[in-house]
């Protein structure tokens, strides 16, 4: 029966928890998914999308700390199985850690952003290539904490949204 249904008529007639399921792994935060699935049933996929941007707009130092306990370094695999771990190396796969000079830049951009932030450097990675990557990550070490904190929850509207993108393309 639910295999028969498009994703959006799955996520609007499954159980609460199998709909949090379905959209837990696009970020971290429980309260966005949780909002995301009180406010079903949506008409087409347009409008959710919609709904969960504007949910993002609510996120600010909290939800940031929350959501990059599930996002491996730039560079590093995801730890485990789940679908997170899936996705993010999906999101990774154009950055090239065969190169060594590039592996090494990184890693030593990512140590020093941790140092000067307290937090792990995030970017959407999907579309990006490593040499992209890393210079942004350059760019962003120059950034005030206040500029830093904006563009970091930037990036995980735009991972998540991806995310929801993948888990509605029918
Ligand atoms: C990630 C990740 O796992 N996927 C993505 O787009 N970026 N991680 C990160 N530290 O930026």
């Amino acid at each position: 029966m639910l295999a028969a249904m498009n994703p959006l008529a799955e996520f609007n007639h499954a159980t609460e928890s199998e709909a949090l399921n379905l959209v837990a792994p696009c970020v971290a935060i429980p309260a966005w998914a949780e909002n995301l699935v009180a406010a079903r049933p949506y008409s087409t996929v347009d409008v959710l999308q919609h709904y969960a941007s504007q949910l993002t707009l609510d996120w600010g130092r909290n939800e940031l700390s929350q959501a990059l306990s599930a996002h491996p370094r730039i560079g590093e695999k995801a730890q485990g199985i789940g679908k997170e771990a899936a996705l993010s190396q999906g999101e990774q796969s154009a950055v090239d850690m065969q190169n060594s000079t590039l592996a090494l830049a990184l890693a030593q951009g990512n140590a020093q952003y941790e140092a000067q932030f307290g937090r792990v450097f995030l970017i959407r990675a999907k579309g990006r290539s490593g040499e992209d990557i890393l210079g942004e990550l350059k760019r962003r070490l120059n950034n005030s904490h206040a500029e830093e904190e904006l563009e970091a929850l930037e990036q995980l509207r735009q991972i998540t949204l991806l995310r929801l993108e993948g888990v509605f393309a029918s």
